[in-house]
């Protein structure tokens, strides 16, 4: 989704500078970063332009961006919690949607949800909407709770997400 955090998620993490903005579609290009990581590793990260409701039928370049993704091996999936619990659970089934729609294999692909701008929500309505969010959601989806802004659940992120590559590459 457009103005979630993907591009402010990058710089956080990455020494990449994207652009960031307090409106839709800042982010026309995919944008990626280097992840450096204990013992001189590192990953790549791309900051994928949002995708809205039709992408995968070209809406809003939405076909140009849903490509990029099947490059990947590992999709992280960032959310704006900054609105009613209802509303956060449709903009994430909207994303689903598209990828399915897209490409069975996309939607098959291992995702993770972020739920990004926890500065601007009390810890305890955090943890009712991941709640809420893992009653809703059928596959007991991975939830990590970020704030790209303040870094907060960022380097913990990062470290599970090189483990999860790490595990990967033993199979
Ligand atoms: N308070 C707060 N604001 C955030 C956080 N992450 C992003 N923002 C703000 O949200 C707005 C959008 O951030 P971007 O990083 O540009 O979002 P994006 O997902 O890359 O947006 P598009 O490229 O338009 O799809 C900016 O005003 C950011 O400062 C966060 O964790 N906390
Ligand atoms: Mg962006």
């Amino acid at each position: 989704m457009p103005n979630t955090g993907k591009s402010s998620f990058l710089r956080a993490v990455s020494e990449a500078t994207p652009k960031i903005g307090d409106y839709p579609f800042t982010t026309i290009y995919p944008n990626l970063g280097v992840v450096k990581v204990a013992n001189e590793d590192s990953f790549v990260i791309a900051d994928i332009p949002g995708l809205i409701e039709g992408a995968a039928n070209g809406v809003g370049l939405g076909t140009e961006f849903l490509k990029h993704l099947g490059r990947t091996n590992l999709l992280l999936h960032l959310v704006d919690i900054c609105q009613d619990k209802e509303d956060v659970y449709e903009d994430i089934k909207k994303i689903e949607v598209e990828l399915t729609r897209y490409n069975k294999d996309l939607s098959c692909k291992e995702r993770w949800l972020l739920l990004n701008k926890s500065d601007l929500l009390p810890n305890e309505l955090i943890e009712e909407l991941k709640l809420y969010l893992l009653s809703k959601l059928e596959d007991r989806i991975k939830i990590f709770t970020i704030s790209a802004l303040t870094g907060s659940g960022c380097q913990e992120l990062i470290y599970q997400t090189y483990n999860w590559i790490l595990e990967q590459k033993k199979k």
